[in-house]
């Protein structure tokens, strides 16, 4: 019998009854609500260096701008740092000594050189790992044990992955002689702050590219932190060019006529900007944009695992993530025991403190994207859908939002078609498979899905009929620098990671 039809006797009790025995009360530093759940267990921050003050990262200097910002803590609204604000004449200087180092240097450096250069970044950060997870966690909200194991290793392997390369591109593109392009200008979001900049500048400098790189307005203490060590690594001055600033930076990098190729991640909507801004121009771009990714649950899946995979499809990193399994379509015959055990594991995440290792939701990177998340929830509930959300205090001080499920979705519900970028899943049913592929197509996106089966057939069989770039099977959320990751429709242009990662840095003759 198909386990989603049994009744689960040895299922997961919450962990508020475990931990109560373990007598979990204290306050953490910061004053968060408490759960009665585990004891406190923060990492500790002490040995993290965060300058007051950060300026930009320019032809191997520290540039002051006149113009500074605030970057501050979203989990407990405190400012971490202040940092500079890159207007036009910084922008240009940046791409001057990337175009410098572009000549002078990196792009007639043997590839077995620029993947010494690599390779030494890549030790050092994880030399640094610990540190710079805690930062990433500090600036962004994410859960330390996300930003720990699974951020920072991955930016590491990443650089380590596209070192491998730099010196095998004949290899690469067997028969074809690859050039690099030149200036990459490579603007990037908050979610992954150190993880896209380490899948941007990885093969855009293994493929002897200079890069200027602007992160987001509200992250770019890691990026910042990053062009420290790429100084501590020798890097010749001008590779790596480091501007902060916000959206009008980026506007500014996109449409600088010195940069030959502009690599993108973040929302459609600006996506389609940058497009505008390109067009006619003959330069180079890819496009990494938004997703409203199918998770779909057939009635032979192992249930217990689906709910598992639901949960990270759609809280991991707050559902801040351009791939999150954010439409969960469930076979009719098990929905109402898969929501049962969603609902009761739900209530059994932790949310609170970023920096304690139990927590499993953090807060939500702004004020600007708590009230987006509001917006549409709000509108989930007057056009008609149910909502539920988990029962777990949220902290005084910060930005949080509770996880939060709809049932009874219908198609044409705003939760079910715009991105929301936040811990909010919209289910629907379905009966047969041709219905849920239907139904799972009917989205202007087209990045990723998942599958939940017990039959390999059908994975075939359905995921090969996902319009999605990215599919998992009986699994979710999972990255491999050597897989290559990108969207269809609005979720973008061209590819990032593994060998298809390489192509768009690269001009083959
Ligand atoms: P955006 O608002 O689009 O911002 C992304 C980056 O672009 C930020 O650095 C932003 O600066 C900058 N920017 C804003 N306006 C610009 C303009 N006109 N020209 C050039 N740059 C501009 O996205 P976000 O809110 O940071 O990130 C969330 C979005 O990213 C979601 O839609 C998510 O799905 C997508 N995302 C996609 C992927 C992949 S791999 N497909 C991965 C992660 C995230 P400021 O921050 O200073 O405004």
């Amino acid at each position: 019998m198909p386990e989603g039809q049994k009744e689960d006797a040895a299922e997961a009790k919450p962990r508020s009854a475990k931990a109560k025995s373990a007598g979990g009360a204290g306050k953490s530093r910061y004053d968060f609500v408490e759960g009665d759940r585990y004891a406190p267990a923060p990492e500790s921050s002490d040995h993290v260096s965060l300058k007051d003050s950060y300026h930009l990262f320019i032809g191997g200097e520290w540039v002051r701008a006149p113009r500074r910002l605030q970057t501050i803590n979203p989990a407990t609204g405190e400012v971490l740092a202040e940092v500079g604000e890159a207007g036009p004449r910084m922008v240009d200087r940046a791409v001057g000594a990337a175009r410098q180092a572009y000549e002078k240097t990196w792009s007639n450096m043997p590839g077995r050189e620029r993947g010494k250069y690599l390779f030494r970044l890549a030790r050092l950060i994880q030399e640094r790992a610990r540190e710079f997870a805690v930062v990433e966690t500090m600036d962004g909200g994410k859960p330390i044990r996300e930003s720990r194991d699974i951020d920072l290793p991955l930016v590491a392997a990443h650089f380590f992955y596209y070192a491998g390369w730099a010196d095998k591109l004949d290899y690469a593109f067997p028969g074809r002689r690859a050039r690099p392009l030149g200036v990459v200008g490579q603007v990037i979001p908050w979610n992954f702050p150190l993880l896209m900049a380490a899948w941007k500048l990885a093969p855009a400098l293994a493929c002897g590219n200079t890069v200027v790189l602007k992160p987001a307005e509200t992250t770019p203490l890691t990026a910042l932190k990053l062009a420290e060590l790429i100084e501590e690594a020798g890097f010749p001055p001008g590779v790596v060019n480091v501007i902060t600033g916000a959206g009008k930076t980026g506007q500014n990098l996109v449409r600088h006529p010195d940069v030959d190729k502009v690599a993108f991640t973040g929302s459609t909507a600006v996506g389609k900007l940058i497009q505008k801004d390109l067009a006619g121009t003959g330069r180079r771009f890819t496009l990494e944009l938004g997703g409203k990714a199918a998770n779909i649950i057939f009635d032979d899946a192992p249930v217990n695992q689906a709910v598992e995979g639901i949960v990270n499809g759609i809280f991991f990193n707050q559902g801040h993530v351009c791939c999150a399994g954010s439409r969960l379509f469930v076979q009719e015959g098990i929905a109402d025991t898969v929501v049962r055990k969603l609902k009761r594991r739900m209530e059994t995440l932790v949310l609170g403190d970023p920096l304690d290792k139990n927590t499993d939701v953090g807060a939500i990177n702004s004020q600007e994207q708590l009230e987006r998340i509001r917006v549409l929830v709000d509108s989930g509930k007057e056009q008609g859908a149910k909502c539920w959300q988990s029962g777990q205090k949220l902290p005084r001080k910060g930005f949080w939002f509770k996880p939060t499920i709809f049932t009874g979705c219908a198609q044409s519900h705003s939760i079910v078609q715009k991105e929301i970028f936040g811990p909010v899943l919209a289910i629907q049913t379905f009966r047969t498979p041709e219905e849920a592929v239907e139904k799972a197509n009917n989205t202007p996106y087209g990045l990723s899905g998942g599958v939940w089966t017990d039959k390999g057939s059908k994975i075939f069989k359905i995921t090969s009929q996902i319009r999605a770039g990215v599919l998992w099977a009986n699994t979710f959320n999972k990255f491999d620098p050597g897989s290559p990751f990108g969207g269809y429709k609005e979720s973008g242009i061209g590819r990032e990671g593994g060998l298809q990662g390489l192509a768009p840095y690269v001009e083959l003759r």
